[in-house]
């Protein structure tokens, strides 16, 4: 049972870590993403796809945007 435990955790962290969250791209701990640094992360992210996944055109990506460019296949929800 505890194994099962473990497994289950381990596999929830994988699922974690498979999408790239705000945290691993953001490189001024801000809490949002900017051109600069989505394309740090994303070299293939043009501008256009940017202002795509930037909803309310402040110029930023805040995690709900992410989320919503992830589901919507905007931006690569994993790395590999
Ligand atoms: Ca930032
Ligand atoms: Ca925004």
């Amino acid at each position: 049972m505890t194994k099962f435990i473990a497994l289950a955790l381990g596999m929830g962290a994988l699922a974690t870590t498979a999408f790239a969250d705000m945290s691993t791209m953001d490189a001024n701990e801000d809490g949002l993403l900017t051109m600069d640094e989505v394309q740090a992360a994303y070299p293939e992210v043009t501008a256009d796809q940017f202002s795509q996944i930037d909803i309310n055109g402040d110029g930023a990506i805040d995690d709900a945007e992410l989320t919503t460019a992830q589901e919507a296949g905007l931006m690569p929800a994993s790395e590999g």
